[in-house]
């Protein structure tokens, strides 16, 4: 059933491309020229998984391993079951997540909203482009894109992790790290304050935000306001995400050798001498 106010938001236009061609709900999901091409690289792309992890040898779940090509191809396209089909999974995906993100800005457009769920799933697509793209790409290979498997890509990231003797020393994951911690922390004083002012005991009032703006004023000496919240949450992880994809393209295409001799910089200020 549609919900009252779902018909009203329901016009025409604001397609970015096919005009009216897939321009119609099913359902409740509004499909458009990008919810076609969603739908289509998801399945080819969940299709190619499911061969990849009949012609593996893995027995259960955690065994699927779809590894892209050996260093040695270079960035050539390898042979399907030599990574061909990492590659063609990959090029999947990135076309399963651009569509989706565009699906986005179709709907933003309709309902005149800004474009601040699109343009912070993209972030979320550039770590993932960086992972698999730019970084394979600026070290010459596609072999240093992560394999698709449960298992296979812990083993991954550790064995990345290892490369460079101790990533905790990583400065852009030092702040990564950083601002994901402080994300929950944010989320978790904002869920909290919400649901203290609208969950009262029963037979009292659900409370304001004037309520909520004094309650971390006594606290702290400062609130920085409901609207003020949520721009901190947005900054805060899409920041946590931007410097994840920092701190891997810089891990190999800049910096070699181990993250802890990277802080040499620190010892060898002159001021020391
Ligand atoms: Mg580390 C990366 C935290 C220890 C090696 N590490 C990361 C970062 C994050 C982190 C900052 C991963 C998040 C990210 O990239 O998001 N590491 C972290 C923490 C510790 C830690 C908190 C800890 O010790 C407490 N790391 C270590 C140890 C090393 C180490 C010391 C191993 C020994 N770490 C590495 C390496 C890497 C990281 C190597 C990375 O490569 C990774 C990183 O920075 O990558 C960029 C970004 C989000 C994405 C990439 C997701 C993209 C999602 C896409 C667009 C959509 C998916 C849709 C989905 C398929 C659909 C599902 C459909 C369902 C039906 C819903
Ligand atoms: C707030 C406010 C909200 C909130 C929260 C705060 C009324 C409903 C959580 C308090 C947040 C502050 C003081 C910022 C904390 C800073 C970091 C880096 C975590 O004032 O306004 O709106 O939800």
């Amino acid at each position: 059933a549609m919900l009252d106010f779902e018909r009203k938001y329901r016009i025409r236009g604001g397609t970015l491309i096919g005009g009216d061609l897939f321009d119609f709900w099913v359902g409740p999901f509004y499909v458009g020229f990008f919810g076609v091409a969603t739908v289509f690289f998801a399945a080819l792309g969940t299709l190619l998984i499911i061969w990849g992890a009949a012609i593996g040898p893995g027995a259960t779940i955690w065994e699927i391993n779809i590894a892209p090509p050996d260093l040695s191809y270079g960035l050539m396209p390898a042979p399907m079951a030599e990574g061909g089909l990492w590659q063609i999974i990959t090029i999947c995906a990135i076309g399963a997540f651009v569509s989706w993100a565009l699906r986005e800005v179709e709907i933003c457009n309709k309902l005149g909203i800004g474009y601040h769920v699109p343009i912070a799933f993209g972030f979320a697509i550039f770590a993932y482009i960086t992972l698999v793209v730019i970084r394979p790409v600026l070290m010459g290979a596609w072999g240093h894109g992560f394999p698709y498997g449960i298992l296979s890509h812990l083993d991954w990231v550790s064995n990345v992790g290892y490369q460079h003797l101790h990533f905790h020393y990583n400065p852009a994951h030092m702040l990564a790290i950083t601002f994901f911690f402080t994300t929950c922390l944010a989320l978790a004083m904002h869920g909290g304050l919400i649901l203290s002012a609208t969950n009262p005991g029963k037979g009292d009032v659900v409370k304001l935000p004037e309520h909520e703006n004094t309650f971390f004023r006594d606290f702290i000496g400062y609130s920085i306001g409901p609207l003020g919240i949520h721009r901190l949450g947005l900054f805060l992880a899409l920041s946590a995400v931007f410097w994840s994809a920092v701190c891997i393209v810089i891990s190999g295409p800049w910096w070699t050798r181990g993250w802890p001799e990277w802080w040499t910089w620190w010892l060898d200020l002159p001021i020391w001498s």
